[in-house]
């Protein structure tokens, strides 16, 4: 009988381990030891009964059940003990023992008992099972960063208070503790301000949406929606349930659009003013000159610091054109009577804003606050307590923490989740544009190397922010989000030492259990085939190195032919120098990825030599000069996929060695045209030939058209055609245009020339 009981009970027994995400940052797990925490339904919670553990204890619970179905008992012979009392520095520190008969979690703090509960919840089974097997372990655990933070924009797309709340259950999940609430913007206004009830009233709603990033046609759909402050605040508890504070931000003196269709007069112009159905950043913005705009500014603040008791309160400042302010005369008079000047890289309209910057600076610490702002801050000389949130890449962060002040990492080259996660855009909902796969969130450091060490201990934590012009859906929302946020995740709480993207690929598949368990929608890139291509100039070949999750299965064709559980079986690398189309997928357990396609075209001067003479532009120069030899286009309008070398500045002026004296009589390469970013075709072309590799002679040159504005969006080919000429070395000069035209945003600033291909014939 005994037996049958012992039996039927470990037929349906799972196993827990502690391979979860983030990774913890002290872990022994007694591999050797043949007892185990068994967990079921006679195991209890033990605490001292106060409103958080009692509370911690009920998660817990709940965890437990929501995974694998156990209920747990009260008063059962095994316990799982929840304490404070752990004498730690880091108030979010945990430690997590693992007995035969107990499992003891000491925190420093209730919010440190919450963290080690993520890290049990993320340990178990998620199938249901009647006990499960937890190894003997010891983990001592923290964060390195005290502020780990996710920005929600909920104005240029409105989301309820349920999806909300979901959001912040994916933030708990991930042990984010700080939620930047974006609240308010041009196209927008989400918070009820008793004192100014027309934000919602007018400014909550706007009639229509601009059509994808075409601002010449409408959607004719209504969005709208706000908060009241009554669900602000059931928000902002839900939250501090699960330790996670929540950050208003009122962004101003910019992005007010929406603030300004209800009230008018705080713009230079006096209006009227809609709340505004484009992308991108409007010239309309509150009048720095007026003083009602002061005392709607202090008026909203401190309504906003009634009702959100976060310690940190964001103030934006970001994208603040100042062309209404330079027409204006109230703008004027106020840099007179302020005796506002030029500072270093500021002009006074700059400067203005810092007016401003500083004056909400006041309201936010006469109540005992902190403002917090995005790195246009900056412009301000703002007291040494206000924090920077660091956007436009990292230099704001470098700034801030130099000048003292403490500081958030949440560059857009790294943490911008509005970006596409594939390369692959036309199987992607359409996005903002820009590249951002989890494994450049994974090796994102969030302490520059520019910083000493007193200046790195400035930096308090990193971001990531959603903006939502193009995330209609909530389920879209979670797509954008997961699995990048895991990515994140580990690089806000594990120290570098005990980072691994390697490691993190065999943890994240227990992620994505989790997120299935609870119906968040996640985008599935980790499963699909990793490509390589890696000129081989010995070889004169391509060499392909495929990569994916651990336990799948690679498949590939070279035929064209879709790939099956038939095809090909990826060994291991291999090399290719004839015109193929690759094809791949991995599989498991019968179900297929997303097949990946490149199509390889080669030419005399595939897999040979190549090298720069200029310097591509920072950021954008990926493999270097190889790429453009790599028998690989750069395909669609993405210039940041790697695919695509830009040069600003700089021509992108490329040597390429053939081998050998080769007869040529064509030179073919493309161009990318990403308009809005200052991204246009190139001016023009000088090939020039050389068999010593030292004195070179003029092949042939081309020069291009202005930069047009009906060209947005392209990626122009370019072919010159010469007579035959035999040469070893080509000098091939890729020439940017050195100033984008009046009628552009970034006028008089150089453009960028992103460049693919070379294809000589
Ligand atoms: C810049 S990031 C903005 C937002 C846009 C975002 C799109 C920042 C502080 N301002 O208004 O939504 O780019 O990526």
């Amino acid at each position: 009988m005994a037996c049958v009981a012992l039996c039927s009970c470990t037929s349906n027994m799972g196993k827990a381990d502690f391979n979860v995400i983030p990774q913890p940052n002290n872990i022994t797990v007694d591999s050797t030891a043949t007892a185990h925490f068994i967990l079921d339904k006679n195991v209890s919670i033990v605490h001292n009964g106060d409103e958080d553990m009692t509370r911690n204890a009920r998660f817990l619970a709940q965890y437990i059940q929501e995974m694998t179905g156990i209920e747990l008992s009260d008063g059962g012979d095994k316990v799982i003990k929840l304490q404070v009392g752990l004498n730690d520095e880091n108030p979010e520190a945990y430690k997590l023992q693992v007995y035969p008969d107990s499992v003891v979690i000491t925190g420093a703090t209730p919010a440190a008992v919450f963290r080690a509960l993520q890290t049990v919840r993320k340990s178990l089974p998620t199938t249901a099972v009647d006990a499960v097997e937890m190894p003997i372990a010891e983990i001592y655990d923290y964060p390195r960063f005290e502020y780990r933070g996710a920005h929600f924009d909920v104005c240029r797309h409105f989301y309820t208070i349920d999806e909300v709340k979901t959001f912040i259950d994916m933030l708990a999940l991930h042990n984010v503790n700080n939620f930047h609430w974006h609240l308010n913007d041009d196209q927008g206004w989400r918070i009820e301000i008793k004192k100014y009830p027309k934000l919602i009233e007018i400014g909550s709603k706007r009639t229509e949406t601009v059509i994808g990033r075409n601002p010449g046609k409408w959607d004719g759909v209504p969005v709208s929606g706000y908060y009241t402050q009554e669900q602000a605040k059931e928000i902002i508890e839900y939250a501090a349930e699960r330790y996670i504070n929540v950050i208003p931000e009122i962004d101003m003196p910019g992005h007010m659009r929406s603030a300004l269709a209800a009230y008018p007069h705080l713009g230079c112009t006096g209006g009227p003013y809609d709340v505004w159905t484009e992308w991108g950043v409007t010239p309309e913005v509150l009048c720095a000159g007026n003083d009602s705009t002061m005392t709607f500014l202090a008026d909203v603040f401190n309504e906003i610091m009634d009702i959100f008791p976060s310690k940190y309160i964001n103030a934006g400042g970001d994208e603040c054109p100042k062309t209404r302010w330079q027409e204006c005369p109230k703008c004027q008079a106020r840099i007179k009577a302020e005796g506002i000047v030029a500072k270093g890289r500021f002009n006074e309209f700059d400067r203005l804003q810092g007016y401003v910057t500083n004056y909400i600076y006041k309201v936010i610490s006469a109540r005992g606050r902190m403002m917090m702002g995005w790195d246009e801050i900056l412009q301000a000389d703002i007291p040494s307590d206000a924090i920077v949130l660091s956007w436009q890449g990292i230099a704001g962060a470098i700034e801030g923490a130099k000048r003292g002040n403490k500081v958030v990492l949440s560059p857009n080259t790294h943490c911008y989740f509005d970006f596409y996660q594939s390369k692959d855009v036309q199987f992607e909902p359409f996005a903002i544009g820009g590249y951002t796969p989890v494994e450049k969130v994974y090796s994102f450091e969030p302490v520059p190397s520019e910083l000493d060490e007193e200046q790195a201990k400035l930096v308090i934590g990193a971001q990531c922010n959603l903006w939502t012009e193009y995330i209609k859906t909530f389920s879209h929302v979670q797509y954008m989000e997961l699995p990048r946020l895991a990515a994140l995740c580990e690089v806000q709480w594990t120290e570098p030492e005990h980072k691994d993207y390697e490691s993190f690929k065999e943890r994240i598949p227990a992620m994505f259990a989790i997120y299935d368990k609870y119906g968040y929608n996640y985008a599935k890139h980790l499963c699909d085939v990793n490509a390589t291509y890696t000129p081989n100039t010995e070889k004169k070949a391509l060499e392909v190195t495929f990569s994916t999750l651990k336990n799948r299965e690679i498949r590939y064709t070279t035929d064209g032919n879709e790939p099956d559980e038939n095809s090909t079986l990826y060994s291991g690398p291999f090399t290719i120098d004839s015109d193929v189309i690759i094809k791949a997928a991995s599989f498991s357990n019968g179900v297929k990825s997303r097949t990946i396609c490149d199509t390889i075209n080669t030419n005399i001067a595939s897999f040979t030599k190549a090298t720069f003479n200029t310097v591509p532009a920072i950021g954008y120069a990926f493999n270097g000069a190889q790429t453009l030899v790599d028998g690989i286009m750069g395909g669609t309008t993405n210039y940041r996929t790697g695919r695509w070398i830009g040069f600003v500045g700089n021509n992108c002026d490329v040597v390429i060695d053939l081998g050998s004296e080769q007869s040529i009589s064509e030179l073919g390469f493309n161009c990318c045209v990403f308009q809005c970013d200052g991204v246009v075709d190139a001016a023009g072309v000088e090939i020039y030939g050389s068999n010593d590799g030292k004195e070179y002679s003029l092949i042939a040159s081309e020069e291009y058209p202005e930069v047009v504005k009906e060209m947005e969006f392209a990626t122009p080919h370019h072919e010159i055609k010469f007579a035959p000429k035999s040469t070893r070395y080509l000098n091939v000069i890729i020439k940017s245009h050195k100033a984008l035209p009046s009628w552009h945003a970034f006028a008089g600033a150089p453009a960028f020339v992103f460049v693919d291909e070379i294809t000589v014939k």
